[in-house]
């Protein structure tokens, strides 16, 4: 039975950037409740009322997964190892943005799902592209009386999609009898250890962990075999699934992980009403600070237009009051204003300047290749505000 633990108030679509902030365009924002539900039987985190996919990605979907030099070398890594680990000769990604894994495959052995029809342009010009949302019509017009797909790998996707019923029937229907199912997702015991709520929005309808997948894949005929727990997203976890009568079998890994999942009681209600505790607190320091630091007539910018900052900034009610505006490499979102809040995004190159006291890290997940490329900021004595874990300044 899903019970409800977080309440993050009234939110935006987290990517639905405002061209301008006319009165008539911030009259068509669309506004939703964002809580979050623990279901006590299958121990799965998620959105208690999931938005519509048609409205969340449509063919302006802003995100790009190649933007950050962090994630094109870990798809990159992820790509060389799992060709050595099962040397796969027919491959499908669910969710290929914009090409940043399959890239690192032949064209011919690939198949690309990607359902945001301005990204599915950018891979369709070199790999079979179905610009698609994935399900089992679809799995039965790629795959029925042809050869299986020996990986299908999913990066930040499998927690985006409501029926995960449909999702993986469609997986089990095709994939070859030793083919494997490879997905990487934030993972629920980073968000509890890091009090990274900003990782609740529209689009990750789950927060998974191993422990839910496990159950998941039970249901549809799969299994989960093998786990790795990766840095990227804040924490992320990669899952190994295979068919039931697979020749696979469980690692010691994913019997650790399961361990410790049930040490940190994730598979408990109470886990999560203490989660939601530490939440609250976090919004009251967080705006104590940029009220202290405004006092000071401190002048603060945030740092990545990222879907996590939406959740936050529209929870703790934050806007230019507070954030003068949010600087972002990707082109597509510069120029546009952020959901909700409506504060400016501009190019780094203009906005990240001497005037800048502090930087508030709004993708904080990226924080070390962050600091590395802005260490003359810090060196001149500008500062990064983090709320991960805690809210705190970086010396
Ligand atoms: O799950 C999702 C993740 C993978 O990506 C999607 N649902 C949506 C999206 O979420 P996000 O926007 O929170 O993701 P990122 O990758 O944390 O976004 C980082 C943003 O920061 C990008 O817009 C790029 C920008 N950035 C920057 O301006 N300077 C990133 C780096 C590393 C930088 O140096």
């Amino acid at each position: 039975m899903k019970k409800k633990f977080l309440n993050l108030g009234s939110q935006p679509i987290a990517n639905s950037f405002l061209p301008n902030v006319s009165k008539k365009t911030i009259k068509k924002e669309f506004f939703y409740k964002l809580t979050v539900s623990f279901d006590d039987k299958d121990y799965l985190v998620s959105v208690t009322n999931p938005v519509n996919p048609k409205i969340q990605y449509t063919d302006k979907y802003a995100h790009r997964a190649s933007e950050s030099k962090t994630m094109r070398k870990a798809f990159k890594n992820i790509a060389l190892k799992l060709n050595k680990r099962f040397k796969p000769k027919k491959i499908m990604e669910i969710g290929s943005n914009d090409g940043v894994f399959i890239k690192n495959f032949p064209q011919n052995n690939v198949i690309a799902i990607e359902p945001c029809k301005n990204l599915a342009k950018i891979t369709a010009k070199k790999f079979k592209t179905y610009p698609n949302f994935w399900n089992q019509k679809l799995a039965h017009k790629i795959f029925k009386n042809k050869k299986k797909a020996d990986l299908i790998f999913s990066a930040n996707t499998i927690s985006h999609i409501p029926n995960l019923k449909e999702t993986f029937k469609a997986i089990e229907f095709s994939l070859s009898e030793n083919g494997i199912f490879v997905i990487e997702d934030p993972s629920l015991s980073s968000v509890v250890i890091n009090n990274s709520y900003d990782q609740f929005y529209d689009e990750h309808v789950y927060i998974f962990s191993a422990l839910a997948i496990s159950n998941i894949a039970k249901k549809n005929n799969l299994r989960l075999f093998d786990i790795e727990n990766i840095s990227t997203h804040g924490g992320s976890l990669r899952y190994y699934i295979c068919k039931n009568n697979s020749k696979y079998i469980i690692t010691k890994n994913l019997i650790k992980v399961i361990k410790y999942e049930k040490k940190k009681s994730l598979n408990k209600l109470s886990t999560f009403k203490n989660f939601s505790k530490r939440v609250e607190k976090s919004k009251k320091d967080l705006i104590k600070l940029l009220n202290k630091l405004k006092k000071q007539n401190k002048k603060i910018i945030s740092y990545g237009a990222t879907y996590k900052s939406t959740t936050l900034f529209n929870y703790c009610n934050i806007d230019k009051r507070y954030i003068d505006y949010v600087t972002d490499t990707t082109i597509n979102k510069q120029g546009k204003f952020t959901p909700g809040k409506h504060i400016p995004i501009i190019s780094p190159k203009k906005g990240f300047n001497e005037s800048v006291d502090y930087a508030f890290l709004g993708a904080w997940n990226f924080k070390k290749e962050i600091l590395k490329k802005e260490k003359k900021f810090i060196k001149r004595g500008g500062k990064f505000i983090t709320h991960v874990p805690f809210i705190k300044i970086l010396s």
